[in-house]
């Protein structure tokens, strides 16, 4: 190889690496463009529905990183948002569903083998493998939990039994476990108080400026028998699992001032 051809060749590698290095710190969640989560100026009501003046003001996200399609029909849509103020964060999922389905009343039950809208909150800027997960049910039935990744050679630990107070409240439009018509779909509206992410060491404030890491994901259940769930995220699933509990799947929020 000649040394022009050697240069050339080293150069274009260089470019090769330099745009992929830009690639990885631009996408949508990363550090450089964290989702930006607008302070609620209106008082929020939690009753499903997302018509409060500050839902119309903030940004509506897709989900569209699919896991578990064997269909067309189980990619349908979702809506989400989110807010804050000093005290609460605010979510708001508004779901497409041609088929809408709830089976556990149990807490901490499986809930995630539902219809169900689902968040995981890391109260930190750093991808730490832990995080606060929340995950409900049309019933309103949550499985809530804090996820301790790789704490163990067989692998995480999940802790149960933390139940920490928040409302959430949903609205239907078309009937529950009834495959026999065709639903349009369902709205989740949730606010998790600020005093749910207290422990022991440090908690990033709910505070502006703020950057925590997230994961919000939505299942979707469609038959009546069995427990099948398609998945779908705001973020992309990597690696071979695509585990949603991996913090590296996670991005990154800042919480900010409503514009003018
Ligand atoms: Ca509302
Ligand atoms: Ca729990
Ligand atoms: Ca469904």
């Amino acid at each position: 190889m000649n040394f022009t051809l050697r240069r050339l060749l080293v150069i274009g590698c260089i470019i090769l690496l330099v745009s992929a290095y830009t690639d990885a710190q631009d996408f949508l969640g990363s550090k450089k463009d964290p989702v930006k989560v607008l302070k609620a100026t209106s008082s929020m009501v939690i009753d499903g529905k997302a018509d409060e003046a500050s839902w119309k003001m903030a940004k509506a996200y897709s989900f569209d990183y699919f896991k578990n399609v064997e269909k067309p029909s189980d990619k349908q849509t979702t809506s989400f948002k989110i807010l804050w103020d000093e005290d609460y964060i605010y979510l708001s999922y508004v779901c497409e569903d041609e088929f809408i389905t709830a089976r556990m009343k149990d807490r901490d039950g499986w809930t995630f083998v539902d219809d169900c809208a689902e968040i995981f909150l890391i109260p930190s800027s750093e991808k730490v493998n832990m995080h606060f997960g929340f995950e409900l049910n049309l019933y309103t039935t949550a499985n809530d939990f804090v996820f301790m990744n790789d704490m163990h050679k067989e692998g995480n630990f999940v802790v149960k039994s933390y139940n920490p107070e928040y409302e959430v409240a949903v609205h239907i439009d078309g009937t529950i476990n009834d495959n026999s018509d065709m639903d349009k779909g369902w709205s989740m509206e949730m606010a998790i108080p600020y005093s749910a992410f207290h422990m022991v060491g440090p908690v990033t404030p709910l505070e502006e400026g703020a950057i925590w890491a997230f994961m919000a994901i939505r299942q979707d259940r469609n038959e009546e028998e069995g427990q099948r769930v398609t998945a779908s995220t705001i973020f992309p699933l990597k690696g071979k699992a695509k585990d949603v509990h991996d913090p590296k799947n996670f991005g990154f929020l800042q919480f900010v001032k409503a514009s003018k």
